[in-house]
């Protein structure tokens, strides 16, 4: 059995379509839905009003870094459509929509004040929010290091940057977002930008990457204190992404490894934020992880910051066996992760998006129940930070986007979720707040470009024309139906 890559427009028996009003009607009351981008994604404006460059910027001028050697200069240029973006936002009747800033728009070199052509940016797109009633959740950090801070987050001073960029974008907007998140995903950065090389800044230095990871979480506690002493009004937390991992067999050597991945990715980015310390590795890998084993308890209370809500980015969950992959980077090279003695299998019993996520939602509620299992009383209120589904999409002769397979996605994903937290689920107990659907607009897919989309408004990138897809209609029906 191969696993089955869908397009968004595969025919699809499951006719969530029709059946838009239920879903609506059974979501709990006061169970908010938003939808999410981020800045370096979707603004592009790459040079307007001073922004400067970030580590992403820098990597798309690499040869061979960028499936279909693009670069977000302009992408969907919400930084001129922000007014028509937010207009889309309150056609669709979402409560809240959850943004990212730019760290080098508004403090170019990463340091210092902040520049005001950013400011009066993020100021229209948060009164536009108010103005139609929609609840702002704010990302200090999706990813667009500012290229001046050199060393990136190998450096620890770029903690310490953060932490003082936290509290002057505090002062500046505390007053008007309602949920700050310190870092997206920190784990993909680590990961994929220091570790493997396939993101930015395309470092592949394995182990030798662990100090970013300590580096992000220190720059997350620095930010939790920053925005605390700004005196924000808003609810502060982080969003990671989380998979459940598994062995792809039973030889001890897949379980070890399996454990080993499910550290590296999931908890050391979640323990020491939610209970003060690093987990222990697998007995056989401590070498490799002295550098988090070792470090400064005054660190760990740095970053073990009381949190109002933990954020879960879901894409669904790994499977991971012993031996060595054939991993890939974007222009077809093996990548750093061939070195590695262990590989990720993809789950064959699921068909996958475009983007190669396996489609498996109960996993969703299975991830929500491992966090409440691993942390209890340390996991505070929930939310989907991010959920949603890449497709290339298909534009009829008509000009419309019909994506049923990304309805399918959306429906079941929020019905997992919804269900696995209701009396009697397999997460009860956890106290979910919302699911942001990841995106509002197609945009820069990193190392993807624009290969995949995720919108839930196609943006045809030459005109910036915005179409809303049928997923969006869908929605809109979800939606007006509570
Ligand atoms: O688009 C990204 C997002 O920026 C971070 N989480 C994963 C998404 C899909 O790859």
């Amino acid at each position: 059995m191969s696993t089955k890559k869908l397009n968004s427009n595969t025919p699809t028996a499951r006719a969530w379509q029709h059946r838009a009003g239920e879903l609506g009607s059974g979501l709990p009351d006061g169970f908010i839905v938003g939808t999410s981008t981020s800045g370096f994604q979707v603004e592009g404006g790459a040079r307007d009003g001073g922004r400067h460059e970030s580590a992403w910027d820098a990597f798309t001028t690499q040869p061979g870094r960028i499936l279909d050697g693009s670069n977000a200069s302009v992408s969907a240029n919400h930084f001129h459509r922000q007014a028509e973006d937010v207009t889309l936002l309150r056609e669709l009747g979402v409560d809240a929509y959850r943004f990212s800033f730019a760290w080098p728009r508004l403090q170019p070199d990463g340091r210092g004040g902040l520049s005001q052509s950013g400011f009066a940016f993020y100021d229209r797109l948060l009164d536009g929010l108010l103005r139609a009633g929609i609840s702002p959740m704010a990302t200090l950090f999706h990813w667009d290091t500012p290229l001046e801070l050199r060393g990136g987050w190998l450096n620890r001073d770029t903690a310490q940057r953060f932490g003082d960029y936290a509290h002057a974008v505090g002062e500046a907007f505390g007053d008007r977002i309602d949920d700050w998140v310190t870092l997206n995903e920190p784990a993909t950065v680590t990961l994929g930008g220091y570790a493997l090389g396939t993101q930015a800044p395309g470092e592949r230095m394995l182990f030798g990457a662990l100090p970013v990871a300590h580096h992000l979480l220190l720059a997350h506690g620095l930010a939790v204190q920053g925005l605390r002493a700004a005196d924000v009004r808003g609810r502060i937390g982080i969003a990671n992404v989380h998979s459940l991992v598994q062995p792809a067999g039973d030889r001890e050597a897949d379980a070890v490894f399996s454990e080993l991945v499910d550290v590296l990715h999931n908890r050391i980015f979640a323990d020491p934020v939610l209970l003060g310390r690093y987990p222990q590795p697998p007995e056989q890998f401590t070498t490799e992880l002295r550098a988090l084993i070792e470090v400064d308890d005054a660190d760990l209370r740095t970053i073990h910051q009381p949190l109002d809500f933990y954020g879960l980015n879901y894409r669904g969950p790994s499977r991971v066996a012993a031996g060595r992959g054939a991993s890939t980077t974007a222009d077809g090279q093996p990548s750093a992760a061939a070195h590695l003695p262990f590989h990720l299998e993809p789950l064959r019993e699921y068909p996958a998006t475009g983007s190669g996520h396996s489609i498996a939602p109960e996993y969703l509620g299975l991830s929500l129940a491992q966090l409440r299992d691993r942390y209890g009383d340390a996991l505070p209120p929930v939310w989907i930070t991010e959920g949603g589904a890449g497709f290339p999409d298909t534009v009829d002769e008509r000009g419309a986007v019909h994506d049923p397979v990304r309805i399918d996605y959306l429906a079941e994903h929020l019905t997992a979720a919804v269900d696995a937290v209701r009396p009697g689920g397999i997460a009860e107990g956890v106290r979910l707040r919302g699911y942001m659907i990841r995106s509002l607009l197609d945009g820069f897919e990193w190392e993807a470009g624009y290969t995949q989309r995720y919108g839930l408004v196609h943006v045809d990138f030459p005109t910036q024309n915005r179409t809303p897809k049928s997923s969006y209609r869908w929605l809109q029906r979800v939606l007006s139906a509570r």
